[in-house]
């Protein structure tokens, strides 16, 4: 609080002694006349004086002794007559023995002045005065507030009387440098227009000067100052910028900072684009998703120094999200483990990929983020049926890709082969073919095939043939040639499903086996019975024919 009052005190000081040196009007009074009476009669005129609208007056009254005294100024009569005075109005009047008032001649009429007094009191004494008062006014200005290095300096002096320019005055300017030294010291008149002017040249350094214009009115000095500063420094502009990706349109704010003559102007270029100024274009917005958006930027002070121009690259903008793609085991359909491998493809056009995230489940809770490989190997849940594999792709500025996915079939389960029928059951004659028959099936990947295997005791490798699914019975099927006789046949059913899996029915690694009996007499009973038949058909027909021949002889 004390402090705050000691430096309002100070503030007050330092204005009272500028406005003491600022003085820049002066008044000039003359008498236009001065009348004293003793005893004055009822109606005293003064002279006839002539003024003008605008001039300025002031009347002086002093009486012995306080009255009742109406003093009807001649600025209410005007000679519009011949035969004298005419009342126009009444400016004013007092009841006062002492009075010192100043008037302002009302129009740009010219009026004269004159003075009644209308009644009689019988006062011992009064005197009245008129004065005309004359104002002048010097004012002085420089071109510029503030000034480069070497640039030269142009002081107008304006001097007035009464607001009107006078031409003739002598004007002394008087310029003092920034050391104090005293650089300029001139007289010059006034023109029709009441100027008065000086050029001079500047030093090549920072500073402050102060010229000063004045003329003498009436014994009295009247002045007028005025500041003026060379700045031969440039502003300095930074650019506020931290190397890091932006992932939307955004601001590089550009801050400059000037001594002496501050900053006019803040300028940039973005990339090759036009110039454009920080007070009509705004700070620079950065739009173009590069990774090397470049912003040359300067500034200008008030003393028109210009900066060199600096320029910030690398400025990167990337508004776009990477984009990519998933393969489970190269497109598979179906899958036997829960391990399988990912392919991934993940690209991004201004940043970069960084990294990438897997899920089973496509919620990006606990995920972590990785950088990418081409290929990696993963685990699906267990448990069979269909998988989905969830990856998302973050690039260099952050963005994230959608969740790309894939899925995949898992089938850990083996085909069930049941329900094994051969026809005919049991041992079967040599030649004769048997079928073979099986209920098939798989729980999530489906049958991709069956196949028979055999061997015989006549041969060292197995045969293997493929089962066929016949649409009636819902059974694969599959014959095998009749053998010879003593062939041992042993045979294995195989299942695959979609997924590779299979399994083998062996009966227990025991195989299912049938022989080829060797049966003899089955084989002999026929030729013998049909040479039997042949012989006893021919012992009757000879026997009929002896018969018939021994009837004939008769
Ligand atoms: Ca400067
Ligand atoms: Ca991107
Ligand atoms: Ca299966």
């Amino acid at each position: 609080m004390a402090l705050a009052l000691l430096l309002m005190s100070i503030f007050s000081l330092v204005c009272s002694i500028q406005r003491a040196k600022a003085q820049n009007t002066a008044t000039k009074e003359t008498t236009l006349f001065s009348l004293s009476k003793f005893v004055p009669p009822r109606m005293v005129e003064a002279p006839n004086t002539h003024l003008v609208g605008g001039t300025n007056v002031r009347i002086k009254f002093s009486a012995s002794e306080p009255i009742d005294f109406f003093c009807q100024n001649s600025w209410e009569y005007n000679q519009s007559s011949s035969t004298g005075w005419n009342n126009v109005t009444s400016h004013w009047s007092d009841k006062t023995a002492l009075m010192n008032t100043t008037f302002t001649i009302p129009t740009t009429d010219t009026w004269y002045f004159t003075l009644v007094n209308y009644e009689y009191h019988g006062i011992d004494v009064y005197d009245i005065t008129l004065y005309r008062i004359e104002t002048y006014e010097i004012h002085v200005e420089s071109d510029r507030r503030f000034y480069g290095k070497w640039q030269q300096a142009t002081l107008k002096a304006s001097v007035n009387k009464d607001g009107q320019p006078i031409s003739g005055s002598n004007v002394v300017f008087q310029v003092s440098d920034p050391y104090g030294n005293v650089v300029l010291n001139e007289s010059k008149q006034t023109n029709v227009q009441g100027q008065a002017t000086t050029i001079f040249t500047l030093l090549g350094e920072d500073g402050t000067y102060n010229a000063t214009a004045r003329i003498i009115v009436s014994e009295k000095t009247i002045e007028d100052f005025v500041t003026f500063t060379t700045d031969v420094t440039a502003p300095t502009t930074i650019a506020d910028y931290n190397g890091t990706w932006g992932t939307n349109d955004f601001i590089v704010p550009l801050t400059a900072i000037d001594n002496e003559s501050g900053v006019e102007e803040v300028y940039y270029r973005i990339n090759d684009e036009p110039i454009q100024n920080v007070s009509t274009g705004g700070q620079p917005l950065i739009t173009i998703e590069s990774a090397d958006n470049a912003i040359e930027y300067w500034s200008i002070d008030n003393a028109g120094n210009e900066e060199n121009h600096h320029t910030l690259t690398g400025i990167k903008l990337d508004k776009t999200v990477p984009t990519g793609s998933i393969v489970i085991n190269n497109g598979a359909t179906y899958t036997n483990s829960t391990t399988v491998t990912l392919i991934l493809t993940a690209t991004d056009s201004t940043s970069g990929v960084y990294q990438v995230r897997y899920s089973n489940d496509g919620l990006w809770n606990s995920e972590s983020w990785e950088l990418p490989s081409p290929t990696k190997t993963w685990t699906l849940t267990p448990g069979d049926g269909t998988k989905a594999v969830y990856c998302q792709i973050q690039d260099q500025a952050g963005l994230l890709s959608i969740t790309y996915s894939k899925s995949i079939i898992l089938d850990t389960a083996s085909p069930i082969i049941e329900t094994l029928l051969r026809i005919p059951n049991g041992d079967v004659q040599p030649d004769q073919q048997v079928t073979v028959l099986a209920n098939v099936t798989d729980s999530a990947s489906g049958i991709k095939s069956v196949r028979l295997r055999y061997i015989t005791n006549k041969d060292v490798i197995w045969f293997s043939f493929p089962m066929i699914l016949n649409p009636m019975t819902r059974l694969y099927e599959y014959t095998i040639y009749g053998q010879q006789a003593g062939t041992v046949v042993k045979y294995e059913i195989v299942a695959y499903d979609n997924a590779g899996n299979n399994r083998t029915e062996n009966n227990g690694e025991q195989y299912y086996v049938y022989t080829v009996i060797p049966e003899f007499t089955s084989l002999l009973i026929l030729p013998l019975f049909i040479i039997a038949t042949l012989l006893a058909t021919i012992i009757c027909k000879r026997e009929r024919k002896g018969l018939q021949s021994r009837k004939a002889m008769r």
